[in-house]
């Protein structure tokens, strides 16, 4: 038993005991035995093989009765306390308990006022809105758990990129650190960029082949390992602490850009490759390409591209979604990249919401390379964001003056990010709108409206000659509000007409707008803002590593995106 196994036990336990309504303090300690459990760095097993119980007992934080249990756990595979709990309480309730949103109590009612002992038995509740009966139960917290069910059911969720990237990261890092490594790299659905992730695919080749079974061991260990699905010689899959699952292969170096391809996808895109290879004669798979048994490539990415003759396709656009026939014409894109940002078209300061200062914010957009910043902060009527009233921003202008007169090579520009009214109006009048460099309009409040009215409302604003980029166009935020019905093929023939720019948002969770609609926004022409609107210096870089990337996605060039423009020629368009 893994020491992540025995800590999915205590953690139960203590799940179990909240159900029960036990004190909190003894929940907090089954908690925090299971976070000491997991985050031990040699397996308890190997602990108790070697020194018995004392050696538990030796661990920080476990006393007599939790050895007892680890004791029974690695001895028989079954704790008595836990199933002894679990008897106690009415069947079904782990099922439950597994739906996000929701918690103990809840459990408890739904179990034993409403008879719900499975996710099936929840599902049709819920459908008959047998749970309205209970205390506390609104629509939305309704809604929700319908939502959880499907995540329980799954398993998992899909994390947004910029979680499942930094998850990533931090394993890298680990793995690049081990002495057996020569190299490691991810792949899949964080490769290509995908704004939502499934699942982590890592890949790394071993300094000596013997060496595959040392590099499993560490990253088994690892500390964000909660638990390991399954463990072979060349592949591990784990679920990690921040509940996404890793899979890592060991693969040799003749074969890691076979497998580098492979592995990174999308499936769709691997088997139009295949069959391109098929038709040349080759086989071609993860572990490299072949003409009958001789092995012809295999070792680079850019063989697998070659022995199809093809150049090599952009991790980000591999979908099978023309890309095979546009590289086939010798017409894939060139694709924006971090490198051809210039500025950032959306920023906020203290002046509203944000936390740093307009010179904070230059000092960090300098650091980056570029040569203007638009500080767009709130307009009047979102009070809660510290929106600006007219007074105030002609302070805030007074203030940009001052600086960009006491700087050299570098420009803010005067913006604002002002709310489009439920009317399509704008919340300062043409006027003060006149005084501004740039214009995000975004839609703040009423999503609910129905798609005809949203999209009215939409381009009501985009026909104002004073704005110049739609924010956030959809409102989405991943894994937490869907899109606002709106139609996108509409806004962007407005977009067009008007000569306006549509936003491509880098919030980790926005990333709004997404790859298919950047792609018709590509098609008819329409410039796109990737725009990191930032509230503190660090998130400047939300552009280059997701915007760029989520760019590239919607086939987006360095000539469609407005902030790639060097200072004189934006210049230029924002005041012709
Ligand atoms: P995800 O994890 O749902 O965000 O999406 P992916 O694309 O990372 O998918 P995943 O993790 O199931 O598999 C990683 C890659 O492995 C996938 O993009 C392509 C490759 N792959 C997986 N299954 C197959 C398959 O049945 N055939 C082929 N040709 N490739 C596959
Ligand atoms: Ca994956
Ligand atoms: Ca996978
Ligand atoms: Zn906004």
């Amino acid at each position: 038993m893994t020491n992540g196994e025995i800590s999915a036990v205590l953690e139960r336990i203590a799940r179990l005991l909240e159900v029960q309504g036990a004190i909190s303090f003894k929940v907090r300690t089954y908690d925090r035995l299971a976070m000491i459990v997991a985050d031990h760095e040699r397996p308890l097993a190997d602990l108790f093989a070697e020194g018995g119980r004392k050696a538990l007992l030796a661990l920080p934080g476990i006393g007599e009765s939790t050895a007892t249990k680890i004791e029974e756990l690695l001895t028989t595979g079954r704790c008595g306390r836990y199933e002894e709990l679990k008897a106690s309480l009415p069947k079904g309730i782990e099922e439950l308990l597994a739906v996000p949103g929701m918690g103990p109590k809840t459990a408890l009612l739904v179990a034993t006022k409403l008879n719900v002992h499975s996710l099936d038995d929840f599902e049709r509740a819920l459908d008959e809105h047998r749970l309205a009966a209970l205390p506390r139960m609104g629509d939305k917290l309704q809604a929700k758990l319908l939502h959880g069910i499907a995540i329980a059911r799954q398993g998992q969720d899909r994390r947004p990129l910029g979680e499942a990237l930094g998850i990533a990261e931090v394993l890298l890092a680990s793995l690049r650190a081990l002495p057996q490594v020569a190299r490691a790299e991810a792949a899949g659905s964080l490769r290509r960029m995908r704004d939502t992730v499934g699942d982590l695919d890592l890949l790394v080749t071993p300094r000596r082949l013997k060496d595959a079974a040392v590099i499993m061991q560490a990253f088994v260990g690892f500390p964000d390992v909660r638990e390991i699905v399954a463990r072979g010689e060349t592949k591990a899959s784990v679920r990690l602490r921040q509940g996404l699952d890793a899979d890592l292969r060991v693969i040799a170096p003749k074969a890691f850009g076979a497998a580098w391809h492979y592995f990174t996808g999308s499936k769709a895109h691997n088997i139009a490759i295949r069959e391109l290879g098929v038709r040349r004669g080759l086989k071609i798979n993860e572990y490299g390409v072949f003409r009958g048994t001789k092995r012809i490539g295999g070792k680079e990415e850019s063989e697998v591209f070659k022995a199809v003759g093809l150049p090599v396709i952009p991790p980000e656009i591999r979908e099978n979604e023309g890309e095979i026939e546009a590289a086939t014409k010798g017409k894939l894109p060139r694709l924006v990249q971090a490198t051809d940002i210039k500025g950032d078209l959306h920023v906020h300061s203290t002046w509203s919401d944000g936390r740093a200062t307009i010179e904070a914010m230059v000092v960090a957009a300098r650091a980056l390379g570029y040569e203007y910043l638009a500080f767009c902060d709130h307009s009047q009527s979102l009070k809660i964001a510290g929106g600006l009233s007219v007074e105030e921003l002609r302070q805030k202008h007074r203030e940009i003056n001052t600086i960009n007169r006491s700087i050299r090579g570098f420009r803010i520009l005067k913006g604002a990010e002002v709310d489009i009214l439920a009317d399509g109006s704008l919340d300062y009048p043409d006027g003060v709108l006149a005084g501004f460099d740039i214009v995000v309009a975004s839609v703040h409040s009423r999503f609910n409206l129905d798609q005809a009215a949203q999209t009215k409302r939409v381009t009501t604003a985009l026909r104002n000659p004073h704005v110049t980029i739609l924010g956030h166009p959809t409102g989405r935020l991943l894994g937490q509000r869907d899109a606002h019905p709106i139609d996108l093929t509409e806004i962007i023939k407005v977009a067009r007409e008007e000569g306006k720019a549509l936003e491509l948002n880098a919030q980790p969770d926005r990333l709004d707008l997404s790859e298919h609609p950047l792609r018709e926004a590509r098609a008819a022409g329409v410039m796109i803002a990737i725009d990191s609107d930032a509230h503190d210096a660090a998130s400047l870089s939300f552009v280059p590593r997701f915007g760029a990337g989520a760019a590239r996605r919607g086939w987006v060039g360095p000539n469609q995106v407005l902030n790639a423009l060097p200072l004189a020629e934006l210049m230029k368009r924002l005041h012709p």
